[in-house]
């Protein structure tokens, strides 16, 4: 089977065209067919994209603020602009800090900039309004979080990795379908989707069938620096300033993890992320009178408050021990965050 798509011949003429999947390909070795995703929604999610490069109108890309987000949403980027879809007409929304897609607010913010074409990546689904307030528009989700087949944006399509398991991530999944869509995608995407997996999935994640066999990429970038590369990416997002375009703009004039271990704005937010959670994680756990539950209370701006749970959790040694939370009074104004 034909494998990728020249951009110059565009899609097949036949809507239903197979364009061809590492999960249907000839060597078998990327699992199974509908893994990660259904074969039709990924296929159908390679339709879209086709058609938003071909309209060449105003695109946007709302992608979650982690790691896996942005890491798809740089792989769809860059995609886009390989079909031919200029950059200037390509506008990212990053949703504000505690924020999800849905708030009015950040709705009103994504339907002022007029999309024709949207892309929702990484953000959890629900059942709600269309993504925008725009009746032309045409929306795209793409999504490895739990969802029922009707816990979706309406007037919207979806392409979701949560069933069946091994649940993959957004960024592999978003590699994937667009990995047949050029041939340059391999070369300059491969490392994203290993970047946005090791955010979700752990730096010692394995890459055992039906995950893709991405050996050749951690060989090539090591596997060392696309980690340090994941803790890089996530720290824009827990700093007191919440400044994740930081690191979605080093994210997408990366070439490789390199870029993105001497990018000065990201070594600052980590920098300062770290100060914070040595600054809050000495103060002792409170227990609970059965000892079933110990409760870490800070006072941050910043979102230290998994990092210090988890940390603790690893330290905690006792047999009664079920749950560590750890409590956050400074996060957002007037709410306790808790982890
Ligand atoms: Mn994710």
């Amino acid at each position: 089977m034909k494998r990728l798509v020249s951009p110059s011949t565009g899609p097949p003429s036949s809507k239903r065209a197979r364009m061809g999947s590492p999960a249907s390909d000839d060597s078998g070795k990327t699992g199974t067919a509908d893994w990660p995703a259904k074969e039709e929604e990924m296929e159908a999610a390679r339709h879209f994209i086709l058609d938003c490069a071909t309209a060449k109108t105003e695109t946007l890309i709302a992608p979650d603020k982690d790691a896996d987000g942005l890491a798809s949403g740089s792989i769809l980027q860059q995609t886009l602009v390989l079909l031919g879809l200029p950059l200037s007409l390509i506008t990212t929304h990053l949703v504000q800090r505690g924020n999800n897609i849905h708030d009015p607010s950040e709705r009103t913010a994504m339907a002022e900039l007029s999309p024709s074409y949207v892309f929702v990546l990484d953000q959890g689904s629900r059942r709600s309004l269309p993504v925008v307030d725009i009746p032309s528009h045409r929306a795209l989700i793409i999504d490895h979080h739990q969802a029922a087949e009707d816990e979706f944006s309406s007037a919207s399509q979806h392409v979701t990795a949560c069933n069946p398991p091994p649940v993959a991530t957004s960024a592999l999944l978003t590699y994937l379908i667009c990995r047949p869509l050029h041939p340059a995608i391999d070369e300059q995407c491969a490392w994203l989707a290993v970047l946005g997996t090791h955010g979700d999935l752990g730096t010692n994640f394995k890459w055992q069938p039906p995950f893709p066999d991405m050996g050749e990429v951690l060989k090539r970038y090591t596997r060392k620096k696309l980690n340090d590369s994941v803790s890089l990416i996530n720290a824009p997002q827990r700093t007191a300033a919440y400044n994740v375009p930081v690191a979605w703009d080093a994210l997408t004039q990366a070439i490789g993890p390199a870029d993105l271990l001497i990018n000065k704005a990201l070594l600052a937010a980590r920098a300062e992320v770290n100060a914070e959670v040595e600054r809050c994680t000495h103060v002792p756990p409170k227990f609970s009178s059965d000892g079933r539950v110990a409760v870490l209370r800070m006072k941050s701006k910043a979102q230290v408050h998994p990092v210090i749970a988890t940390r603790w959790a690893e330290h905690l040694k006792s047999a009664k021990l079920e749950v560590v939370m750890a409590a956050n009074e400074g996060y957002l104004e007037g709410k306790v965050n808790f982890s």
